[in-house]
């Protein structure tokens, strides 16, 4: 089976930050747990360069757009890499192979009668690039995100009829639920579809950093689409040589935050219906990361580097630590205190502290090789069905429910090493047999929650998972690896702070 994971492409006119990491990581997580399965997947991100900021943004800084979309193209590919993050193609809407499949794509929903000629009047914000709705707009003509005064426009432009849509798209996300999640993030889609459709600007005149219409190129597509387009037209030329489009399209998620929900779940598949092509499958609408009760964000100043933390401690705590603190699907609070808390609760000694306790005593009692024996009853209650149930779980993207459960089982085997005392079996002889069952349960219980956590942890799973003479990545059951393997002792996963 197929699957295609994206995350937003960011705007090409600042610093990556831990919001743009945190999609990327969640979209990194679900591509190697389905990796994992053997499916066959394309993950991809990138970074969206056009538009009136990225044009402002140069001209303050004297250079031209093109230059400044390069140096921070190449900022947000070092982030990619830097949360460990397995994409398999990076786009930016610059590049040629996408501007050539927009404008296809765009000639077709205009052959196929959405595209008009008219005149916009309203309300604009440069920051959103967003055409505001009578609801949208704050005290003062402001703009309700960014809190910043809206612009009055009015120009000439072509219009997509969005309105035409409204019927088809209610009707998707009634027939369809699961296409958004979580549920209340399609109720507000929803509400938002109901509230009744304007047509929307699908061109701009008064700027000239985009992609030209090729049937009037004095105007430049509106941004978004040209944006949202990414998702599609990455296919095409990713590879090279194959097109991969019939490979993976529909995408099988797209990971947003709440900020692009309207983009996402109205005009995107409103403007692929248009043009005669499958809407994504789904869409998963995660929260904020917020630093106390307020949004992170440059303007704001208050941005936890995401850089600094794994400098420091690592990408796979990072990794788990945004997952395990946040609910991901709803909003919440992150702090450096807390992230302190859980790498050394949690990360050293619930998870760490297992591997090394029990890769010692294998070596210590064993000579270092498991045990073969039956795998314990006490433990196979637990570990039943475990990798179905978070298999299930991440087809949701319920990216910290699956972790949680996957906890629930690390917690387990700490307490059986506790309730079973191994170091007392090893005291007496007659308990031989005994201790051999209880090294070999222990050791394929880690190996088991080990792959479990690869996509979350990827780089200490993967040193674990050496250490336990397991090869390959692919989801077990617990008692599935008879024993006899050579094990070896690890240095610490997560070793203790240091002040
Ligand atoms: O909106 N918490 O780009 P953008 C969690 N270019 N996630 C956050 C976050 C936070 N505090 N802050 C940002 C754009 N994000 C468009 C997208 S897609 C076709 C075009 C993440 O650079 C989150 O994924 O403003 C959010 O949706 C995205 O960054 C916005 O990135």
């Amino acid at each position: 089976m197929s699957f295609y994971v994206t995350t937003p492409i960011f705007y090409g006119n600042g610093d990556p930050h831990l919001g743009h990491a945190y999609s990327t990581m969640a979209a990194d997580i679900l591509a190697r747990h389905m990796r994992q399965r053997g499916e066959d997947v394309f993950f991809l991100t990138g970074t969206d360069e056009h538009g009136e900021p990225i044009a402002q943004a140069a001209e303050k800084q004297g250079i031209t757009p093109q230059e400044l979309v390069d140096r921070s193209a190449g900022r947000f590919r070092d982030m990619v890499g830097k949360v460990n993050a397995t994409n398999d193609f990076f786009i930016r809407t610059t590049d040629q192979g996408h501007i050539e499949r927009v404008q296809a794509v765009v000639n077709k929903v205009k052959e196929n009668g959405y595209v008009y000629e008219g005149t916009y009047e309203g309300w604009y914000c440069p920051r959103c690039a967003d055409f505001k709705n009578e609801n949208e707009i704050g005290p003062g003509d402001t703009c309700l995100i960014h809190e910043i005064p809206l612009d009055r426009e009015s120009e000439q432009n072509w219009f997509f009829k969005l309105s035409a849509f409204e019927t088809e798209l209610e009707r998707l996300y009634e027939e369809n639920p699961e296409r958004i999640q979580p549920d209340f993030r399609r109720n507000e889609a929803l509400a938002f579809i109901r509230q009744g459709l304007n047509d929307i600007s699908l061109s701009r005149s008064q700027i000239s950093w985009g992609v030209p219409l090729s049937w009037d190129p004095d105007q430049v597509m509106y941004v978004w689409f040209d944006a949202l387009l990414n998702y599609y037209t990455a296919l095409g030329y990713a590879s090279g040589e194959e097109d991969l489009t019939d490979r993976f399209w529909p995408a099988s998620w797209h990971i947003i935050a709440k900020d692009i929900l309207k983009f996402h779940t109205v005009y995107w598949p409103a403007f692929l219906m248009a043009a005669g092509i499958e809407v994504p499958q789904r869409i998963f609408i995660h929260g904020y990361l917020l630093m106390g009760d307020k949004k992170m964000s440059k303007s704001l100043g208050n941005v936890l580097d995401p850089f600094e933390v794994i400098e420091k401690f690592g990408a796979d705590a990072l990794r788990f630590y945004c997952f395990r603190e946040v609910s991901f699907g709803q909003d919440g609070s992150i702090s450096t205190e807390g992230f302190e808390t859980r790498y050394e609760t949690e990360l050293a000694n619930d998870f760490g502290n297992l591997a090394s306790r029990t890769l010692a005593m294998v070596t210590r009692y064993r000579d270092g090789v498991q045990p073969d024996a039956e795998p314990d009853p006490l433990l196979a209650a637990d570990f039943d069905g475990a990798p179905a149930r978070i298999e299930a779980l991440l087809d949701e993207a319920q990216l910290s429910q699956a972790l949680e459960e996957i906890w629930v089982l690390v917690r387990r085997l700490n307490r059986y090493v506790e309730e079973a005392q191994p170091w007392v079996l090893a005291k007496n002889e007659a308990d031989a047999a005994r201790l051999d069952q209880v090294l070999y349960s222990l050791t394929e219980g880690l190996r088991i929650v080990t792959l479990l956590l690869h996509p979350w942890l990827p780089e200490s799973t993967a040193k674990l998972l050496e250490a336990l003479g397991q090869e390959d990545l692919g989801l077990a059951g617990y008692g599935s690896r008879a024993g006899g393997t050579k094990v070896e002792k690890t240095e610490p996963l997560f070793p203790k702070l240091q002040e």
